[in-house]
């Protein structure tokens, strides 16, 4: 009942982002990522109808060329975070080359972000989302910023998060002391706190999330990991998006494991490292879970562990409830000790 116009006391994320930050900049940041949020979930809801006249790549009415949506939610965003004067770097996975702001507008924040994550998907009306990770220069502010600013291990994050943009708009967001959810009252504009601190299920869904289209592809290990969550009496349920925020929010508020492995095809994985592995690592380690890379580059390495060294770098990512995750440790351990 709260929340439709009889409550008097909403709790916006607004209200939490002021609360959770003492940093004003990084208030200023979060609102301009959150605006940026509200302008793709609108363009999305609206595209999914356009989309069937043609949205992608065709000219409008009145004889624009009318953008991609992911080429459309990426100019949002980037327009959202210079005009924060909060940010010095920007990276986005529709631009080869980091955005480096105009000294006039920069600020201390780098962004590293997916403006529309799984958008192959939106023609069908499969969910999509934004992914952001945000950390501090380390360059002082009377140098020019620069991509060292950004290429950091993922330990250095100072937030992370993700909007969702599914049969409601979820953004869930963790500053590294919990991490919540907000929920879009499109009737207010508003995103409004729905749950937190979010943490994995302490039971579990027996869930287990990945492509099975590249079984042939996976090494024996991989193979024989995902085979025993098949072959466990009652077997696990199989459930595979193909779009990472709708498989890691399930995964995050069901439990259960999420996995894309490296294999023939996409040798170092697919999930780019800034963009998707890092931020999702954030918020599924703040929720209790594990986030690794399995056995990557002859070890076991923690995802936030890495250092990139491109900007649009992959890594394999398994991630979810520890003791599923540890289940595929183990096959690889077994797999270290036998080379
Ligand atoms: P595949 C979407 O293109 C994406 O980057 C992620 O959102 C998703 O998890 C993955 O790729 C799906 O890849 O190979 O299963 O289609």
């Amino acid at each position: 009942i709260d929340n439709v116009g009889g409550d008097t006391d909403t709790k916006t994320l607004q209200r939490f982002i002021i609360s959770a930050t003492k940093d004003i900049q990084l208030t200023l940041l979060m609102t301009s990522i959150q605006m940026g949020c509200k302008s793709i979930a609108r363009a999305v809801r609206k595209a999914g109808i356009a989309g069937l006249y043609g949205l992608h790549g065709s000219e409008n009415v009145s004889g624009d060329q009318v953008k991609k949506l992911d080429v459309l939610s990426d100019e949002i965003f980037v327009n959202c975070l210079k005009e924060s004067h909060c940010c010095a770097v920007l990276v986005s996975e529709e631009r080869d080359d980091p955005i480096i702001v105009e000294a006039a507008k920069a600020g201390k924040y780098c962004v590293a972000f997916d403006p529309l994550d799984g958008s192959s998907n939106i023609d069908c009306n499969v969910s999509t989302g934004t992914i952001f990770a945000i950390y501090e220069r380390i360059s002082a502010s009377d140098q020019s910023p620069s991509v060292t600013d950004i290429l950091r291990a993922g330990t250095a994050i100072v937030a992370a998060g993700y909007c969702m943009y599914g049969s409601a708009t979820d953004l869930v967001l963790t500053f590294g002391h919990g991490v919540h959810r907000f929920t879009l009252d499109p009737t207010l504009g508003e995103f409004i706190h729905t749950q937190g601190p979010v943490k994995l299920p302490a039971k579990p869904k027996h869930i287990y999330s990945c492509n099975e289209g590249n079984y042939s592809l996976w090494d024996d290990a991989m193979r024989a990991a995902v085979d025993a969550f098949k072959h466990q009496d009652p077997p696990y349920a199989a459930r595979y998006v193909g779009s990472m925020v709708s498989d890691v929010h399930r995964t995050l508020l069901y439990g259960g494991i999420f996995l894309y492995p490296a294999d023939r095809k996409s040798k170092i994985g697919k999930l780019r490292v800034l963009y998707e592995g890092f931020p999702m690592a954030k918020i599924v380690e703040d929720a209790g879970g594990i986030a690794t890379t399995g056995l990557f580059q002859g070890k076991i390495q923690r995802v936030l562990d890495l250092h990139p060294s491109n900007v649009h770098d992959r890594c394999p990512i398994i991630l979810g409830t520890p003791s599923d995750v540890q289940r595929v440790l183990d096959v690889y351990a077994q797999v270290i000790s036998k080379a």
